[in-house]
């Protein structure tokens, strides 16, 4: 746009002289570029796993200012789960998540070459989508609005073998596994025995997991054994053939609250380490039920009851609904075959071969 003559235009919202436009151009190519190069290069090795944690920024805070329950809340548990969920369901390449308390661990294939491997650009996306989601989601769970803007920070680590990455995951399981022992010891002590937090933690202080197993059998009759898995293995996301309304199988993000330290899951679902063909889901037999109608085994945990999601569209509730339907186990296995050809054809889950 001409305003004086052939001396000034309007560029962007800028007076500039028309004189100098041809040249700004020309040095910004050549006389900026020169900064590009301060970029470092961070592709991750090849063949290595690549794992992304994120993980609550101060929630210690954010727990207490948003009344969770002590030591576990059920609706903040399920809804990293749906930011995982939604994570692994926008990237392919994750075939594993694990998560507890306010952290999760998400695995891409070693032989990814989403982003080209570049470290900053998987962890930033992986993060930014799930903090998104989860603010996405608190109404789904949570009546209390949210008083602030939640943050989680991020980090990659890379593991060379299947080992290593096993490993890696065993240790955050086993994190959880101490810290949710003691939790509960604390919390059940300060909560029900009206100890001031300080006695709670000097009771405590020192003793082993026998110990701790046995105080909470004989002052609060509970065999922390049975306290919901969802608590005490925290929620690992694997990929599965699950069927759809139609029978139809389809690669489905399911959600379970197994022991991942022994061999048994691995030897249960050998696709993950081994990047081969998704297996079918099998619902588990009996799904045990904590109060209130909260069902942790089951894969449809991370949808929230009826009454809590007043403010959903239906287009944001997971597909997980017809998991436990269970299909009478010739449809499925018939189907098992179509739905992994389709998927190898489709590319869908190019994360397994
Ligand atoms: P950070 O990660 O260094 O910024 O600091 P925090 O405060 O996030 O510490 P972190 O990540 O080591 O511990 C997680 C905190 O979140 C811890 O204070 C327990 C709390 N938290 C996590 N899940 C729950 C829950 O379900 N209920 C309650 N009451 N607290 C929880
Ligand atoms: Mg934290
Ligand atoms: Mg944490």
């Amino acid at each position: 746009m001409r305003i004086l003559g052939k001396f000034l235009q309007i560029r962007n919202g800028f007076v500039i002289s028309s004189k100098c436009i041809g040249t700004t151009a020309t040095m910004a190519k050549s006389k900026f570029d020169y900064v590009k190069e301060f970029e470092l290069d961070d592709k991750c090795l090849p063949n290595c796993w690549i794992v992304v944690r994120i993980d609550g920024r101060n929630f210690s805070a954010f727990t207490e200012k948003h009344d969770f329950a002590k030591p576990n809340d059920p609706g903040a548990l399920e809804l990293m789960n749906r930011a995982a969920i939604t994570v692994m369901e926008e990237f392919r390449e994750i075939i594993i998540g694990f998560g507890q308390s306010d952290e999760y661990s998400f695995v891409f294939r070693k032989d990814t070459t989403l982003f080209n491997r570049r470290a900053s650009k998987l962890m930033s996306n992986v993060n930014s989508l799930f903090s998104s989601s989860y603010v996405y989601y608190w109404p789904c769970f949570f009546k209390k609005p949210l008083q602030y803007p939640p943050a989680f920070d991020a980090r990659v680590v890379l593991y060379p073998t299947d080992k290593n990455l096993r490993d890696y995951l065993a240790w955050r399981q086993a994190d959880l596994h101490i810290n949710n022992l003691y939790n509960t010891c604390f919390w059940n002590l300060v909560l029900k025995k009206n100890m001031k937090r300080q006695e709670a933690e000097e009771k405590l202080s020192g003793t082993l997991a026998a110990h701790k197993n046995e105080l909470l059998f004989q002052e609060f009759k509970i065999n922390y054994n049975n306290e919901p898995a969802l608590f005490r293995k925290g929620t690992t996301l694997i990929r599965k053939l699950v069927p759809n309304e139609m029978g139809r199988l389809k690669p489905t993000v399911v959600p379970l609250t197994d022991d991942i330290i022994a061999d048994r899951f691995w030897k249960e679902n050998p696709e993950v380490i081994g990047m081969k063909s998704l297996g079918t889901y099998q619902p588990p037999l009996k799904a045990p039920l904590v109060p209130g109608g909260f069902n942790p085994t089951a894969v449809n945990a991370v949808i929230p009851p009826m009454s809590m999601r007043p403010m959903l569209p239906t287009n944001i509730i997971p597909p997980h609904t017809m998991i436990n339907s269970a299909l009478p186990k010739k449809t499925i296995e018939s189907n098992h075959q179509d739905a992994n050809r389709e998927l190898n054809r489709n590319g869908d889950i190019s994360g397994h071969k």
